[in-house]
């Protein structure tokens, strides 16, 4: 792949795509519920993510597209050049905000994630990797994220969910302990963003029980430039085909939380 033109090309149509919805932001939106009354998708989803699938496509159609929204292809594998998107990543701060959301696409060939792009739309914030080259935010370089700074004065991004005993996930009692341990928690609604906080240092740790691999591809690419550790809550690699609980973290305490904290039921 000539990663340098793709993208290039890549972060063209998601500069262009974040226009066109900012241009919009005010347009009544047309919102459908997907598994639960909870679970919201908007006309403005979809349009993006068809805008993605279609210029993808005509540009190189020997890549796959594999995106939330049904546009692309029915994706089982990562055999060759295939494109991850969340067209709007934080979709209910998107109906209930008007911010707080982003476009994510991380790009991966035979397995391995290549280039990585978040944009927060509203801040117009761009974050971008491509591997081996460092992570970028706005086009300036992120420095590597601390080495040294203990759990105990780390602030994580976690979903309060987790901490409920009812949850079909995680033992809620090792999340409690985390809680416990951290000095703080924080939760923003977008998996995407949380991992390009946790890349610019903003926060030393994202966890969480079940995203999809549109949520985590380009946070991956981006975090693991910058020194971070992605993987499944149990520490084994995180699939980018099928559901997954997630543990992004600062290298340093990443042993720490997954042996100490994170039991999967
Ligand atoms: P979305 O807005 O693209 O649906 C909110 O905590 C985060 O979880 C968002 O990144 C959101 O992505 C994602 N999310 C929402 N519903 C989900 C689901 N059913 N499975 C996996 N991730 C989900
Ligand atoms: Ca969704
Ligand atoms: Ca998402
Ligand atoms: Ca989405």
């Amino acid at each position: 792949m000539d990663k340098q033109g793709v993208f290039r090309e890549a972060k063209s149509w998601v500069l262009e795509a974040g226009k066109h919805i900012r241009d919009n932001i005010n347009e009544p939106l047309h919102i459908e519920t997907k598994s639960n009354a909870d679970d919201l998708v908007t006309q403005m989803d979809q349009e993006t993510e068809e805008f993605f699938a279609d210029r993808i496509r005509s540009t190189y159609p020997s890549h796959r597209v594999f995106g939330e929204e049904g546009f692309g292809d029915d994706v089982r594998d990562l055999d060759g050049i295939v494109w991850i998107v969340d067209p709007i990543d934080g979709t209910m701060n998107f109906v209930h905000q008007q911010k707080n959301f982003a476009i994510s696409i991380g790009i991966y060939e035979d397995g391995i994630g290549e280039i990585g792009i978040i944009y927060d739309v509203m801040e117009d914030v761009l974050y971008t990797a491509v591997k081996g080259e460092g992570a970028y935010r706005n086009g300036e370089p992120l420095p590597e994220v601390l080495k040294n700074r203990p759990l105990e004065k780390s602030i994580f991004s976690l979903n309060t969910t987790w901490l409920l005993e009812e949850n079909r996930r995680v033992e809620a009692e090792g999340i409690r302990e985390l809680v416990k341990t951290l000095r703080s928690t924080r939760s923003y609604g977008s998996a995407a963003l949380e991992f390009a906080f946790v890349a610019e240092g903003l926060l030393d740790g994202y966890v969480t029980m079940s995203l999809m691999p549109w949520d985590v591809a380009a946070g991956k690419v981006i975090l693991e430039e910058v020194g971070g550790v992605v993987t499944a809550g149990n520490g084994s690699e995180l699939s980018m085909v099928d559901r997954s609980s997630v543990c992004a973290t600062r290298a340093n305490i990443h042993d720490e939380v997954v042996k100490g904290y994170i039991r999967l039921k």
